[in-house]
């Protein structure tokens, strides 16, 4: 090939890392791991979005935060002045959240084994929209019932910082590049360490347009 497209394409091959990298005891980043269920997961995601589209969502503060929010699986995880919680419905259309997708599910479950977690039955799937400029603040994953099974991450679109903490917000975090495809897969002790995302910068992506979607799958209920 040659031409403009082939070089963008060499670009990107340069820029992504390739394999599993261990970010912590059980904690790992799989390259490019979504990439073979792309073709699937698009429409799945197209299909969610549909019955329950993007929106910006309050804090118990009172922030509004600046990536856009929706859910399926039998849990979505909400926000608003009354606190953080899962619920059944979709609070915006009172119905139940979409189903979570079989692609999707597929992907979180076998991205989960092969990090260490098997067994993982995710029933919530939150997704966020970043825009350029939009971040996520250093956090943990609270809201769920128990912890014993791990958190998966699926990257889709522009690039990302994830940062990835400690167990105290006041731990450094590693800054870790995150690319259109990639998972990251955290539990066992690593399960309550902070993480959060910064800024994302200006940019088209060939596939996703100006924006990352992150599709995060957990066991809530
Ligand atoms: O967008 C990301 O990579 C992380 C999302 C996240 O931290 C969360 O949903 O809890």
């Amino acid at each position: 090939m040659s031409g403009p497209t082939s070089d963008l394409f060499a670009e990107d091959a340069l820029q992504q890392p390739i394999g599993r990298e261990q970010i912590g005891e059980q904690s790992y980043v799989l390259r490019g791991y979504a990439l073979p269920w792309i073709e699937r997961l698009l429409p799945e995601l197209r299909h969610v979005l549909a019955q329950a589209p993007f929106r910006q969502m309050v804090t118990p503060g009172g922030f509004t935060m600046s990536a856009a929010l929706t859910s399926c699986g039998e849990l979505g995880w909400t926000t608003d002045a009354s606190g953080y919680r899962y619920s059944h419905l979709d609070p915006r259309s009172q119905q139940p959240w979409p189903a979570l997708p079989d692609a999707l599910r597929e992907l979180a479950v076998q991205a989960a084994a092969d990090a260490g977690f098997a067994d993982f039955a995710p029933d919530a799937c939150l997704i966020n929209r970043y825009v350029p400029g939009a971040k996520m603040s250093l956090h943990q994953d609270k809201n769920e019932r128990d912890y014993g099974a791990p958190v998966v991450s699926v990257s889709l679109g522009l690039p990302a910082i994830f940062l990835f903490g400690g167990h105290a917000r006041s731990d450094k975090p590693q800054k870790i590049s995150l690319f259109h495809g990639d998972v990251v897969v955290w539990g066992g002790v690593d399960r309550l360490r902070f993480h959060g995302v910064m800024p994302i910068k200006e940019g088209v992506h060939p596939v996703m347009g100006p924006q990352r979607i992150n599709l995060t799958l957990r066991t809530a209920g």
